[in-house]
């Protein structure tokens, strides 16, 4: 049977591999090394082939000329097609002849899986696909190293959070996804059949974090899907996101709560920018981190500036994508940040947990992050006394019978609290300027997508 026919049907035992493309420098010339990845690029030069290996961290070059290799080895090259997944068995050689300064010579080639023909390109930049097309083939798309570069970067800016938090003395909780009640408010709740009741899929976590603070645990926090119908196709909201929740007990006030936030922040950006140097370079960013404290701004001094650039809004109306736009120029031109808290939201705005103001007449203490004019979180601290939580449920037209297992743990002892939801793929988008939601999504779920 040919090489080729038998592909990926023989054990690999001995094909451990031992370094990583990027670790393909000249100070490794004649060691011999083993390569794992995907043929990215064939160059058949006749006598001569290149062959460009990708994996996990970049691509090195493999340079087959027939007089120098095993003739084995220049047939099985020859058969290569893009995206063969494959072991190279060679010997480093320094050459100023490529970027990175050493090339690979095999003395072995072996493929492991055969590729059939691409529907799309996993080399970038030779066509312009759209987007639906790359999410119809998402799992190749992501091999394209710019796009599989964005979730490296998500992963450590979740990782650094997470990191910051467990220093601070939070737990990290999971809290269920199927529920009886909105948390946000009725209107884009997904329901589902629950035997034979009717359930929901959670739009925040928001009750359950903030009863975890009332079952005795100081500080938790959350990173987990939740679930909106929003039934419009925008850039900016999908159906399910990872929401990055904390709350915080025994607070003074919501102050304690933006520290947290932006102390956070602030660690996670300083961290990723180091330990995501290399994805950064590739996607050409050059990533800016906010100082420290963040620029806070009320609600009614932001509708101010957004009216004085030509908008015509009250102080009970939310922030259109407009004036999220306008907001992007102003704030940097006004404040030179472009991280900016917007605070004391108007009652009717916000839901019916969060803490009327003490100090601004019909307002909250709560607040947006806003990143480049864009909403990355809300935040605030909540009502823990019982009787202005029930008062502020029915204000809002609900039923607190229907909320007595949130409401009622409120009765006995709950501490001053709050807390922010932060959207992951929010926060992606905005630090890498990409300006729809869904490619700073792994598998996005929208109106029109649940595949793959
Ligand atoms: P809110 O509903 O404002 O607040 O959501 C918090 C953050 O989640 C992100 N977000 C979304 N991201 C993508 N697609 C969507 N459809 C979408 N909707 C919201 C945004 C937003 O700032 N319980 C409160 C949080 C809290 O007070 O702790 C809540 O869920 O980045």
């Amino acid at each position: 049977m040919d090489f080729y026919d038998k592909a990926g049907t023989e054990p690999i035992g001995d094909a451990t591999r031992t370094h990583f493309s990027n670790q393909i420098t000249s100070e490794l010339d004649g060691k011999e090394v083993i390569l794992m990845g995907w043929t990215h690029i064939l160059r058949d030069k006749g006598k001569i082939k290149f062959l460009v290996l990708r994996d996990e961290h970049g691509t090195v070059q493999v340079t087959i000329p027939q007089k120098k290799v095993p003739e084995e080895v220049f047939e099985t090259s020859g058969k290569l097609k893009p995206e063969t997944a494959i072991s190279v068995h060679g010997t480093v050689v320094a050459t100023t002849q490529v970027a990175a300064g050493a090339e690979v010579i095999p003395t072995k080639i072996r493929i492991l899986n055969t590729a059939e023909r691409l529907p799309i390109d996993v080399v970038e930049g030779k066509v312009d696909i759209d987007l639906d097309t790359r999410f119809n083939h998402r799992i190749l798309d992501l091999r394209k190293p710019s796009i599989n570069a964005i979730f490296r970067i998500q992963h450590n800016l979740v990782r650094f959070s997470r990191d910051y938090l467990e220093n601070n003395d939070f737990v990290e909780i999971h809290t269920p996804k199927l529920v009886a009640e909105a948390t946000e408010g009725g209107a884009n709740l997904f329901e589902v059949q629950y035997f034979e009741r009717k359930a929901y899929l959670a739009q925040s976590p928001q009750f359950y974090k903030q009863l975890m603070l009332l079952a005795g645990f100081g500080r938790v926090f959350e990173i987990a899907p939740v679930f909106r119908a929003e039934k419009h196709n925008t850039r900016r909201h999908i159906n399910e996101y990872t929401s990055f929740d904390f709350e915080m007990a025994w607070i003074s006030g919501v102050e304690d709560v933006m520290k947290m936030e932006e102390q956070m922040l602030h660690y996670a950006f300083t961290k990723t920018k180091e330990a995501s140097s290399a994805e950064f370079e590739l996607l050409g960013i050059d990533l800016t981190i906010p100082k420290l404290p963040f620029k806070r701004v009320k609600y009614a001094e932001a509708i101010d500036l957004v009216n004085e650039a030509g908008k015509d809004l009250s102080i009970t109306d939310d922030l259109d994508p407009e004036s999220e736009r306008l907001l992007e120029k102003i704030f940097p031109e006004k404040f030179g940040t472009d991280m900016v808290f917007i605070t004391h939201y108007p009652l009717e705005l916000r839901p019916a947990y969060t803490m009327p103001s003490l100090t601004d007449e019909g307002m909250t203490e709560s607040f947006d992050l806003t990143y480049k004019g864009m909403e990355i979180t809300t935040g605030g601290q909540r009502i823990h006394i019982y009787d202005l939580l029930v008062e502020r449920f029915k204000a809002k037209g609900f039923n607190p019978p229907n909320f007595s297992f949130y409401l009622d743990p409120f009765k006995y002892g709950a501490p001053p609290h709050g807390g922010i939801g932060l959207g992951v793929e929010r926060l992606t988008m905005q630090l890498l300027g990409i300006d729809n939601i869904r490619e700073a999504t792994l598998l996005p779920r929208d109106r029109d997508r649940l595949t793959p």
